[in-house]
């Protein structure tokens, strides 16, 4: 189990709790898959395509004995055993699972691309990204991970759901 991983996670069809938190289960009980860490699940607004409903999104930390190769089959196979049906490009998912760093390697296959290439854009990926990657420098970032934080965009449409210690979120009521 010497391979560290982070992968993104998404649902906005169906029940989406349940949805990633049925993905965590088929994922860990791979016996070559440990998890290590999950961020606090955010509700966030759809990008891309824009007419559907909010997602849920998080990130979680595993440590694997699976190739880089063989985690992208193994997320894909469980993207189909919780129903997944790819018809609009962009489009609602009852599940998503990418890889987004693998060790610190740099991969650049026709089947995956790894850090994601478009990871550091998206606010949905980020904010939880950052929430449980400890490194003092994100090594695919060549800037402190603070200053990254604020120039991204949208981080309105990314909104917490449900914390990472299980309290509730607080909604001050306004005045
Ligand atoms: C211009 C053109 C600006 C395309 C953005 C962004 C396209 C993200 C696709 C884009 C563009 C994506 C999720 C999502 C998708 C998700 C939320 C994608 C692929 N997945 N929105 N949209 N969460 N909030 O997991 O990420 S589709
Ligand atoms: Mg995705
Ligand atoms: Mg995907």
């Amino acid at each position: 189990m010497d391979n560290s991983a982070f992968i993104a996670l998404g649902s906005n069809l169906g029940n989406r709790y349940d949805n990633l938190t049925n993905a965590i289960k088929v994922l860990t009980n791979h016996s070559e898959i440990n998890l290590v860490n999950s961020s606090s699940i955010y509700e966030t607004d759809p990008v891309g395509y824009e007419n559907q409903d909010l997602f849920l999104n998080m990130v979680i930390e595993i440590q694997t004995a699976l190739s880089a190769m063989e985690l992208l089959e193994t997320c894909l196979k469980a993207e189909l055993d919780l129903g997944r049906k790819r018809e609009i490009r962009w489009g609602p998912r009852t599940i998503d699972l990418d890889i987004l760093t693998y060790n610190q390697e740099n991969i650049e296959s026709e089947k995956l691309i790894v850090p994601h290439p478009r990871m550091l854009e998206r606010a949905f990926v980020m904010i939880p990204f950052l929430e449980i990657n400890h490194d003092s420098k994100f090594w695919a970032i060549d800037k402190p991970l603070e200053a990254s934080l604020n120039e991204l965009a949208n981080k309105e449409g990314v909104r917490i759901w449900k914390r990472k210690n299980g309290e509730d979120v607080f909604e001050p009521i306004e005045s």
